[in-house]
Protein backbone atom coordinates (compact mmCIF):
# COMPACT_ATOMS: atom_id res chain seq x y z
CA UNK A 1 0.00 0.00 0.00
CA UNK A 2 1.46 3.60 -0.67
CA UNK A 3 0.67 6.64 1.53
CA UNK A 4 -1.01 9.36 -0.68
CA UNK A 5 1.44 12.57 -0.17
CA UNK A 6 0.00 15.40 1.78
CA UNK A 7 0.16 18.98 0.35
CA UNK A 8 0.28 21.77 1.94
CA UNK A 9 -0.96 25.45 0.80
CA UNK A 10 1.46 27.73 -0.45
CA UNK A 11 1.23 30.48 2.93
CA UNK A 12 -1.26 32.77 2.05
CA UNK A 13 -2.80 31.09 -0.67
CA UNK A 14 -6.44 32.19 -1.09
CA UNK A 15 -9.43 29.98 -2.21
CA UNK A 16 -11.61 30.53 -4.91
CA UNK A 17 -14.97 32.66 -4.11
CA UNK A 18 -17.27 30.65 -2.28
CA UNK A 19 -21.18 30.77 -3.43
CA UNK A 20 -20.49 33.47 -7.05
CA UNK A 21 -23.09 35.42 -7.60
CA UNK A 22 -25.48 34.98 -10.60
CA UNK A 23 -24.42 37.35 -13.03
CA UNK A 24 -26.83 39.77 -14.14
CA UNK A 25 -25.19 39.67 -17.84
CA UNK A 26 -27.08 36.78 -19.17
CA UNK A 27 -24.69 35.19 -21.47
CA UNK A 28 -25.33 34.04 -25.31
CA UNK A 29 -26.36 30.48 -25.60
CA UNK A 30 -23.22 28.33 -26.15
CA UNK A 31 -20.82 30.65 -24.51
CA UNK A 32 -17.45 29.34 -23.68
CA UNK A 33 -15.61 29.99 -20.84
CA UNK A 34 -11.90 30.04 -22.87
CA UNK A 35 -9.55 29.97 -19.49
CA UNK A 36 -10.20 27.72 -16.55
CA UNK A 37 -8.35 25.12 -14.64
CA UNK A 38 -8.81 22.43 -12.18
CA UNK A 39 -6.41 21.30 -9.61
CA UNK A 40 -6.20 18.15 -8.50
CA UNK A 41 -7.70 17.06 -5.77
CA UNK A 42 -3.94 16.18 -4.83
CA UNK A 43 -5.02 12.67 -3.22
CA UNK A 44 -5.58 11.43 -6.76
CA UNK A 45 -3.67 13.51 -8.87
CA UNK A 46 -0.67 14.92 -6.64
CA UNK A 47 0.88 18.43 -7.66
CA UNK A 48 4.13 18.09 -9.90
CA UNK A 49 7.47 18.05 -7.60
CA UNK A 50 8.58 21.36 -9.67
CA UNK A 51 5.79 23.39 -8.90
CA UNK A 52 6.41 26.91 -7.32
CA UNK A 53 3.16 27.20 -5.62
CA UNK A 54 0.52 24.65 -4.11
CA UNK A 55 -3.06 25.32 -4.23
CA UNK A 56 -5.90 24.73 -2.81
CA UNK A 57 -7.85 21.52 -4.66
CA UNK A 58 -10.30 22.80 -7.48
CA UNK A 59 -11.80 19.84 -8.77
CA UNK A 60 -13.64 18.91 -12.19
CA UNK A 61 -16.82 18.60 -10.50
CA UNK A 62 -16.69 22.67 -8.87
CA UNK A 63 -15.86 23.54 -12.08
CA UNK A 64 -18.57 22.27 -14.00
CA UNK A 65 -20.68 23.42 -11.30
CA UNK A 66 -19.69 27.43 -11.72
CA UNK A 67 -20.03 27.04 -15.29
CA UNK A 68 -23.93 25.84 -15.07
CA UNK A 69 -24.44 28.71 -12.49
CA UNK A 70 -22.87 31.59 -14.71
CA UNK A 71 -24.52 29.90 -17.81
CA UNK A 72 -21.83 28.89 -19.87
CA UNK A 73 -22.21 25.77 -22.44
CA UNK A 74 -18.47 24.95 -21.87
CA UNK A 75 -15.08 24.95 -20.86
CA UNK A 76 -11.46 25.16 -22.26
CA UNK A 77 -9.30 24.05 -19.51
CA UNK A 78 -5.70 24.92 -19.32
CA UNK A 79 -2.80 23.30 -17.95
CA UNK A 80 -1.89 24.62 -14.54
CA UNK A 81 2.08 25.10 -13.63
CA UNK A 82 1.37 23.30 -10.61
CA UNK A 83 0.53 19.99 -12.49
CA UNK A 84 3.38 20.11 -14.50
CA UNK A 85 3.82 17.83 -17.61
CA UNK A 86 1.33 15.54 -16.13
CA UNK A 87 -1.93 15.95 -17.89
CA UNK A 88 -3.78 13.61 -16.07
CA UNK A 89 -6.05 16.02 -13.68
CA UNK A 90 -6.77 17.56 -17.03
CA UNK A 91 -7.32 14.59 -19.09
CA UNK A 92 -9.88 13.17 -16.54
CA UNK A 93 -12.02 16.28 -16.16
CA UNK A 94 -11.86 16.53 -20.29
CA UNK A 95 -13.50 12.72 -20.14
CA UNK A 96 -15.78 13.50 -17.54
CA UNK A 97 -17.28 17.12 -19.37
CA UNK A 98 -18.95 14.84 -22.29
CA UNK A 99 -17.83 16.47 -25.10
CA UNK A 100 -18.92 20.11 -22.88
CA UNK A 101 -14.52 20.91 -22.53
CA UNK A 102 -11.68 21.09 -24.69
CA UNK A 103 -8.07 21.30 -22.84
CA UNK A 104 -4.72 22.73 -23.03
CA UNK A 105 -2.05 20.73 -22.03
CA UNK A 106 1.72 20.97 -21.09
CA UNK A 107 4.29 18.79 -22.93
CA UNK A 108 7.51 17.96 -22.83
CA UNK A 109 9.60 17.21 -25.93
CA UNK A 110 9.97 13.23 -25.39
CA UNK A 111 5.96 12.82 -25.36
CA UNK A 112 4.87 10.10 -27.52
CA UNK A 113 2.98 10.13 -30.93
CA UNK A 114 0.43 7.37 -28.71
CA UNK A 115 0.35 9.89 -25.46
CA UNK A 116 -0.62 12.84 -28.22
CA UNK A 117 -3.23 10.58 -29.46
CA UNK A 118 -4.45 10.28 -26.65
CA UNK A 119 -4.82 13.47 -25.16
CA UNK A 120 -6.06 14.54 -28.42
CA UNK A 121 -8.99 11.96 -28.62
CA UNK A 122 -9.55 13.22 -24.78
CA UNK A 123 -10.37 16.75 -26.35
CA UNK A 124 -6.45 18.72 -26.00
CA UNK A 125 -6.16 20.95 -28.58
CA UNK A 126 -3.38 23.06 -27.33
CA UNK A 127 -0.01 22.95 -25.83
CA UNK A 128 1.20 25.90 -23.50
CA UNK A 129 4.71 27.13 -22.97
CA UNK A 130 5.08 29.35 -20.16
CA UNK A 131 7.50 32.38 -20.20
CA UNK A 132 6.51 33.99 -16.87
CA UNK A 133 9.74 33.53 -14.73
CA UNK A 134 7.82 32.97 -10.90
CA UNK A 135 5.90 29.84 -12.66
CA UNK A 136 8.43 27.97 -14.66
CA UNK A 137 11.66 27.40 -15.24
CA UNK A 138 13.66 28.46 -18.51
CA UNK A 139 12.97 26.07 -21.20
CA UNK A 140 15.31 26.52 -24.29
CA UNK A 141 14.03 28.35 -27.25
CA UNK A 142 15.07 25.23 -29.74
CA UNK A 143 13.08 22.61 -27.11
CA UNK A 144 9.81 24.85 -27.13
CA UNK A 145 10.34 24.89 -31.33
CA UNK A 146 10.55 21.18 -31.54
CA UNK A 147 7.43 20.46 -29.66
CA UNK A 148 5.74 23.20 -31.59
CA UNK A 149 6.52 21.24 -34.61
CA UNK A 150 5.08 17.87 -33.12
CA UNK A 151 1.77 18.96 -32.20
CA UNK A 152 1.01 21.33 -35.28
CA UNK A 153 0.10 18.33 -37.41
CA UNK A 154 -2.44 17.18 -35.04
CA UNK A 155 -4.07 20.76 -35.73
CA UNK A 156 -3.35 21.90 -32.14
CA UNK A 157 -2.02 25.63 -31.11
CA UNK A 158 0.42 27.22 -28.92
CA UNK A 159 -1.17 29.58 -25.81
CA UNK A 160 1.82 31.39 -24.59
CA UNK A 161 1.69 32.77 -20.78
CA UNK A 162 4.27 35.98 -20.81
CA UNK A 163 4.70 39.41 -18.90
CA UNK A 164 4.73 42.63 -21.29
CA UNK A 165 8.27 43.91 -20.60
CA UNK A 166 9.34 40.16 -22.33
CA UNK A 167 7.92 40.60 -25.27
CA UNK A 168 10.37 42.63 -27.45
CA UNK A 169 12.75 39.47 -26.24
CA UNK A 170 10.46 37.25 -27.27
CA UNK A 171 8.69 38.72 -30.21
CA UNK A 172 10.49 36.67 -33.90
CA UNK A 173 10.11 33.08 -31.52
CA UNK A 174 6.48 34.07 -31.15
CA UNK A 175 5.66 35.19 -34.84
CA UNK A 176 7.88 32.40 -36.10
CA UNK A 177 5.88 29.87 -34.81
CA UNK A 178 4.19 27.52 -37.24
CA UNK A 179 0.57 27.19 -35.20
CA UNK A 180 -2.21 29.38 -34.28
CA UNK A 181 -0.97 31.35 -31.25
CA UNK A 182 -2.83 32.27 -28.49
CA UNK A 183 -1.51 34.63 -25.83
CA UNK A 184 -2.80 34.51 -22.33
CA UNK A 185 -4.38 37.80 -20.53
CA UNK A 186 -3.36 40.11 -23.51
CA UNK A 187 0.61 39.63 -22.71
CA UNK A 188 -0.01 40.99 -19.42
CA UNK A 189 0.06 45.19 -20.10
CA UNK A 190 0.62 47.23 -17.19
CA UNK A 191 -1.80 48.84 -17.14
CA UNK A 192 -0.74 51.86 -15.66
CA UNK A 193 1.07 52.85 -18.61
CA UNK A 194 -1.42 54.61 -21.70
CA UNK A 195 -2.88 52.14 -24.30
CA UNK A 196 -1.56 53.72 -26.95
CA UNK A 197 1.90 53.85 -25.34
CA UNK A 198 4.77 52.01 -26.96
CA UNK A 199 4.19 48.65 -24.43
CA UNK A 200 0.72 48.01 -25.77
CA UNK A 201 1.78 48.79 -28.86
CA UNK A 202 4.32 46.46 -29.73
CA UNK A 203 1.04 43.77 -28.41
CA UNK A 204 -1.27 45.19 -31.01
CA UNK A 205 1.10 45.72 -33.88
CA UNK A 206 2.10 41.71 -33.36
CA UNK A 207 -1.22 41.09 -33.44
CA UNK A 208 -1.97 43.62 -36.73
CA UNK A 209 0.53 41.37 -38.52
CA UNK A 210 0.35 37.97 -37.64
CA UNK A 211 -3.17 37.34 -38.45
CA UNK A 212 -2.58 33.54 -36.80
CA UNK A 213 -2.45 35.18 -33.35
CA UNK A 214 -5.55 35.34 -31.10
CA UNK A 215 -5.55 37.18 -27.25
CA UNK A 216 -7.24 36.34 -24.19
CA UNK A 217 -8.92 39.05 -23.30
CA UNK A 218 -8.99 38.03 -19.87
CA UNK A 219 -7.94 38.16 -16.13
CA UNK A 220 -8.77 41.91 -15.07
CA UNK A 221 -8.65 40.89 -11.35
CA UNK A 222 -4.68 40.28 -12.14
CA UNK A 223 -4.33 42.93 -13.81
CA UNK A 224 -6.24 46.26 -12.66
CA UNK A 225 -4.23 48.48 -10.27
CA UNK A 226 -7.08 50.39 -9.01
CA UNK A 227 -10.03 48.16 -9.23
CA UNK A 228 -12.74 48.40 -7.91
CA UNK A 229 -12.86 44.97 -7.16
CA UNK A 230 -15.47 42.39 -8.32
CA UNK A 231 -17.04 42.16 -5.01
CA UNK A 232 -19.72 43.34 -2.88
CA UNK A 233 -22.01 43.93 -6.11
CA UNK A 234 -19.82 46.01 -7.93
CA UNK A 235 -21.23 46.39 -11.50
CA UNK A 236 -17.70 48.09 -13.44
CA UNK A 237 -14.82 46.28 -11.49
CA UNK A 238 -11.35 46.56 -12.92
CA UNK A 239 -12.09 49.84 -15.19
CA UNK A 240 -8.30 50.62 -15.67
CA UNK A 241 -7.98 47.12 -17.51
CA UNK A 242 -11.44 48.02 -19.66
CA UNK A 243 -9.82 50.26 -22.30
CA UNK A 244 -6.77 47.51 -23.26
CA UNK A 245 -9.41 44.56 -23.16
CA UNK A 246 -12.18 46.74 -25.11
CA UNK A 247 -8.82 47.87 -27.54
CA UNK A 248 -8.31 44.16 -28.65
CA UNK A 249 -12.35 42.96 -29.14
CA UNK A 250 -12.86 45.76 -31.33
CA UNK A 251 -9.97 45.93 -33.47
CA UNK A 252 -9.39 42.04 -33.98
CA UNK A 253 -12.87 40.57 -33.16
CA UNK A 254 -12.48 37.24 -34.49
CA UNK A 255 -9.56 36.59 -32.71
CA UNK A 256 -9.92 37.39 -29.22
CA UNK A 257 -11.21 34.82 -26.49
CA UNK A 258 -12.69 35.66 -23.00
CA UNK A 259 -12.27 33.08 -19.85
CA UNK A 260 -13.08 33.55 -15.87
CA UNK A 261 -9.37 31.97 -14.84
CA UNK A 262 -11.24 30.44 -12.44
CA UNK A 263 -9.74 29.21 -9.72
CA UNK A 264 -7.58 32.34 -9.88
CA UNK A 265 -3.96 31.28 -9.29
CA UNK A 266 -1.58 33.34 -7.06
CA UNK A 267 -4.22 36.33 -6.46
CA UNK A 268 -2.80 38.20 -3.74
CA UNK A 269 -5.48 40.74 -2.50
CA UNK A 270 -8.54 39.51 -2.86
CA UNK A 271 -10.35 36.64 -4.88
CA UNK A 272 -13.60 38.06 -7.30
CA UNK A 273 -16.61 37.16 -7.01
CA UNK A 274 -17.28 35.07 -10.36
CA UNK A 275 -20.29 36.27 -10.93
CA UNK A 276 -19.11 39.97 -11.32
CA UNK A 277 -16.45 38.76 -13.25
CA UNK A 278 -19.30 38.12 -16.14
CA UNK A 279 -20.29 41.15 -15.39
CA UNK A 280 -17.31 42.85 -16.71
CA UNK A 281 -18.06 41.81 -19.82
CA UNK A 282 -20.70 43.78 -21.74
CA UNK A 283 -17.87 46.63 -21.12
CA UNK A 284 -15.15 45.02 -22.93
CA UNK A 285 -17.49 43.48 -25.99
CA UNK A 286 -20.27 46.59 -25.70
CA UNK A 287 -22.86 44.67 -28.63
CA UNK A 288 -24.35 41.40 -28.95
CA UNK A 289 -22.50 40.61 -32.08
CA UNK A 290 -19.35 41.66 -30.44
CA UNK A 291 -20.33 39.10 -27.32
CA UNK A 292 -21.55 36.42 -29.68
CA UNK A 293 -17.92 36.44 -31.28
CA UNK A 294 -16.09 36.47 -28.20
CA UNK A 295 -17.95 33.85 -26.47
CA UNK A 296 -19.52 31.40 -28.61
CA UNK A 297 -17.75 31.86 -32.33
CA UNK A 298 -14.43 32.29 -31.68
CA UNK A 299 -13.79 29.69 -29.25
CA UNK A 300 -16.37 26.96 -30.70
CA UNK A 301 -14.06 27.47 -34.10
CA UNK A 302 -10.86 26.77 -32.31
CA UNK A 303 -11.77 24.28 -30.01
CA UNK A 304 -14.82 22.66 -31.56
CA UNK A 305 -14.71 22.55 -35.60
C1 LIG B 1 -3.40 31.88 -14.85
C2 LIG B 1 -2.35 32.64 -14.18
C3 LIG B 1 -1.38 32.19 -13.35
C4 LIG B 1 -1.00 30.83 -13.13
C5 LIG B 1 -0.94 29.87 -14.07
O1 LIG B 1 -0.38 27.77 -14.82
C6 LIG B 1 -0.37 28.53 -13.86
O2 LIG B 1 0.11 28.22 -12.78
O3 LIG B 1 -1.38 30.09 -15.27
C7 LIG B 1 -0.60 33.21 -12.59
O4 LIG B 1 -0.13 32.90 -11.50
O5 LIG B 1 -0.48 34.35 -13.09
O6 LIG B 1 -3.69 32.05 -16.01
O7 LIG B 1 -3.99 31.06 -14.20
Amino acid sequence: MTTAETFTKTPGWLDYYDGPSRPRFRLPAGAVDAHCHVFGPAAVFPYAPERKYTPCDAPKEALFALRDHLGFEKNVIVQATCHGTDNRALVDALRAAGGRARGVATVSRDVSDAELRDMHEAGVRGTRFNFVKRLADFTPREVLADIAARIAPLGWHVVVYFEAQDLPELYDFFTTLPTTVVVDHMGRPDVAQPVDGPEFGLFVRMMQEHPNIWSKVSCPERLSRSGPPALNGEQAAYRDVVPFSRRLVETFPDRVLWGTDWPHPNLKDHMPDDGLLVDTIPHIAPTPELQRKLLVDNPNRLYWS
